[in-house]
């Protein structure tokens, strides 16, 4: 039974056709939730409780934002964290997580052979599929003005050959994701950009804006005609309903950074209202409780391995 892809059509072959309607989160791969008759939300996690609450209020995947690991450490998001420190936070998500994880890896650190290295790193590492975008390194944050600098798309081309040749399992995912509008690019070029992408071997494409309505991406997909699974990110048009970007052809949705931006929020408040009251009295009703924390990280099953021999 062919699978179906978003708004009724038919993808063509990129993506293995799963059956059925549903998805078991303990089951289905990346692969068989982009091609799943439904559209995927995808929650940005900064670290592992982040992706765990995530993947708990029913998003079927998890970001591992590249943003969001970085400023969790305290640094933008600038190429500043390499394979390393990426790959720690990305592996400790998809080890606690019962849905797959898809990682940001920026440009993949390096060349193409760093390419290659990341795709074995992170697919050993048990991570579903990475992300990896047409921008020069050092590569800035999507959202800094006048920073932005494309990669040739003959050179991403040729990155992503390699990742697909470097790939061990059939079903890690290799996403391209291009900068094309975020670099003020026209919507034909971002086009170009991923049907070369397509043909180097991405198994999807994410296209990227930074427009405030989602324009730009009703218009790619009209012109793009199902040939692969779309991912977007909604940060500046977050008003666009998950019915009506699946409607328009996108596959996955990404709230790349909510979370992280939730975190800082609540965190400074809670701060602020302990330093100005003098007690943590009027914080207390309003945050996790102890409990829910060594519910979350699962004390009860470490104490269980430990035995009861104390
Ligand atoms: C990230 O979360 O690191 C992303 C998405 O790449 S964005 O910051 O929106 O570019
Ligand atoms: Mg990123």
């Amino acid at each position: 039974m062919p699978g179906r892809g978003p708004g009724g059509g038919a993808f063509t072959d990129h993506l293995r056709i799963t059956e059925g309607d549903g998805l078991n989160p303990r089951t289905y791969s990346l692969r068989d939730a982009l091609c799943a008759p439904r559209l995927v939300r995808a929650f940005g996690a900064h670290d592992v409780l982040s992706a765990v609450i995530g993947s708990r209020a029913g998003f079927e995947a998890i970001w591992a934002s590249g943003f969001g690991v970085s400023a969790a450490m305290g640094l933008p998001d600038l190429s500043l964290l390499g394979l390393s420190d990426q790959l720690t936070a990305a592996s400790a998500m998809a080890a606690a997580c019962q849905v797959p994880v898809l990682a940001d890896v920026d440009g993949g650190f390096g060349g193409r052979l760093n390419v290659a290295h990341t795709v074995q790193m992170y697919e050993r590492a048990g991570i579903a599929g990475i992300c990896i975008e047409d921008k020069q390194f050092p590569k800035t944050n999507s959202f800094v003005p006048d920073r932005q600098r494309l990669l040739s798309a003959d050179e991403f081309a040729a990155r992503l050959e390699v990742a697909k040749r470097a790939q061990r399992h059939s079903d890690f995912v290799v996403v391209a994701r291009t900068e094309a509008l975020i670099c003020d690019e026209k919507v034909e070029e971002a086009l170009r950009r991923a049907h070369q992408y397509v043909d180097a071997g991405a198994d999807a494409i994410l296209v990227h804006s930074k427009s405030r309505r989602p324009d730009q991406i009703t218009d790619f997909l009209k012109q793009w005609q199902k040939r692969a699974a779309v991912v977007a990110v909604p940060t500046t048009y977050y008003s666009w309903p998950v019915e009506e970007a699946w409607e328009a052809g996108v596959s996955m949705i990404i709230y790349a950074n909510h979370g992280i931006r939730a975190a800082m929020r609540r965190i400074a408040e809670v701060a602020d209202e302990i330093v100005r009251s003098g007690s943590s009295a009027t914080v207390e009703p309003t945050i996790a409780t102890m409990d829910e924390v060594f519910e979350a990280t699962g004390l009860q099953g470490w104490l269980a391995l430990d035995g009861d021999d104390r």
